[in-house]
């Protein structure tokens, strides 16, 4: 990323100029940050002295972030159940593997569930992870229900002792039914045998500002508790993360900086702010 940094240093020498206010503002708004926290950071160039202004941007982007705790909320009785929901093609299939994937490194015992039943390719795609990565993967007939998939799921992860159960659901239905009545279900199944603990919405990195519309969409139908937000890797965007968890006041729990299954670090807020201002 590394948005801010020449601006940043050019301020510091020199009073900010009309052009200069303008063109920080293109950048600011094309790294997706949005028309608000753009506003706020224009005002604090304007505002503070050039040798407290990187340290004031970074306090003002921090302050519109939740306070609430960036992990992941674990079980401790039956089995961690985490739901990976949003919209196709975002990363939900990707980023469901990498967790699994980083669990069971850590020597738990992992059940990832494919309920995105509406593509095949969808439950292939799970199945290879799952191989590669030495996670086992239940899945059923293509078409078939996915809440009763993430029923059968839930009742296995917590009959065997599995210390995760990992859900990837559609992100778009080819039927009539409606993905938010599909995902309330799922939970509500789910529930049946034991809780859900995180509902993570994958946001993608490059998505825009339609992210943002995305997220809330979601929200307003199930109970988020994380985001992740994937596609970092030479991205120059990465502003939608801060202006979504701001706008959703959702915490920021990982982040997905490329298609390897490695590529999943935890959402460090200081550390991903100071690198938008480098
Ligand atoms: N560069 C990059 N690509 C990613 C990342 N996460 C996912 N992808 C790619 O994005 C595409 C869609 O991912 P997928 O997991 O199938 O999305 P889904 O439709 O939400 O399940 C695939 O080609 C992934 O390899 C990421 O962090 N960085
Ligand atoms: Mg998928």
């Amino acid at each position: 990323m590394g948005l801010f940094g020449s601006f940043l240093s050019k301020f510091s020498k020199s009073k900010a100029t009309i052009e200069d206010l303008e063109q920080f503002r293109q950048i600011l708004i094309s790294s997706d940050l949005g028309v608000k926290i753009t506003d706020e950071i224009l005002d604090l160039v304007k505002r503070e002295k050039s040798e407290s202004l990187s340290t004031a941007i970074a306090a003002s982007l921090k302050s519109r972030l939740t306070t609430s705790a960036r992990t992941l909320k674990v079980s401790s009785v039956g089995p961690t159940v985490i739901l990976i929901v949003g919209v196709n093609g975002t990363g939900k299939t990707t980023s469901a593997a990498k967790l699994a994937n980083h669990y069971a490194r850590s020597g738990k015992k992992v059940l990832l569930v494919a309920a995105d039943t509406f593509r095949a390719a969808a439950v292939a795609q799970l199945q290879t992870w799952g191989q590669r990565i030495g996670v086992e993967v239940l899945s059923g007939a293509s078409n078939s229900d996915p809440a009763a998939i993430a029923f059968d799921g839930a009742k296995r992860a917590k009959e065997e002792g599995f210390d995760f159960l990992i859900v990837d659901t559609a992100g778009r239905l080819h039927t009539k039914s409606n993905l938010m009545d599909e995902l309330g279900k799922i939970q509500r199944v789910v529930e049946k045998v034991t809780p859900v603990d995180e509902i993570l919405f994958v946001l993608d990195g490059t998505t825009g500002q339609n992210g943002i519309k995305q997220a809330e969409t979601f929200a307003a139908s199930v109970n988020l508790t994380g985001i992740m937000v994937t596609k970092l890797d030479g991205s120059t965007k990465g502003g939608i993360a801060i202006a979504t968890e701001a706008q959703l006041q959702v915490p920021l729990k990982f982040v997905g900086f490329g298609e390897a299954i490695d590529d999943l670090a935890p959402f460090d807020a200081d550390g991903y702010i100071a690198e938008l201002l480098t």
